[in-house]
């Protein structure tokens, strides 16, 4: 009997520790924006997702701008366009980076100018399989134009 119960304890353990590492936070990495120049009033911002369970990134927001979108790049006929998407999904053991030519995250109103080594904070909202949000800040670093 002592040794069944011992057993269930050790297999309660394993489940605990499976669980454990199984329910990793998604790693938000690289996060960056373009400096703007003065008058300009919409700004840029690309960040890396890791994340070992499918997540997908349901919106974006920051203290820096009244609106944040996300975005993607397209090419229209010939023309480079952009527009705005509802997601961006992070497979399982994926890895999705932003980039200024593909999807980014668009900020509109900006409440300063964005300037080079200057840093923010976007704030993420990732929705995991089962439904669940959860936001996960990103540390957005301002690089020069041209960089
Ligand atoms: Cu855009």
């Amino acid at each position: 009997m002592a040794r069944a119960n011992r057993s269930i304890f050790l297999l309660g353990l394993w489940l605990f520790l499976m669980q454990g590492a199984s329910a990793a936070a998604p790693v938000l990495s690289n996060g960056w924006a373009r400096a703007t120049v003065s008058g300009q009033s919409a700004g840029a911002a690309f960040f890396s997702v890791q994340s070992d369970e499918p997540v997908r990134i349901t919106a974006v927001s920051t203290s820096v701008a009244k609106l944040a979108e996300l975005h993607q790049m397209a090419m229209t006929g010939g023309v480079m366009t952009m527009r705005q998407i509802d997601g961006i999904d992070v497979p399982k053991s994926g890895k999705v980076d932003l980039t200024p030519n593909g999807m980014h995250v668009m900020l509109f109103e900006l409440s300063h100018p964005l300037i080079a080594g200057q840093h923010f904070t976007l704030n993420v909202t990732l929705r995991d399989a089962s439904g669940k949000s959860e936001v996960e800040p990103v540390d957005i670093a301002v690089r020069a134009l041209g960089q």
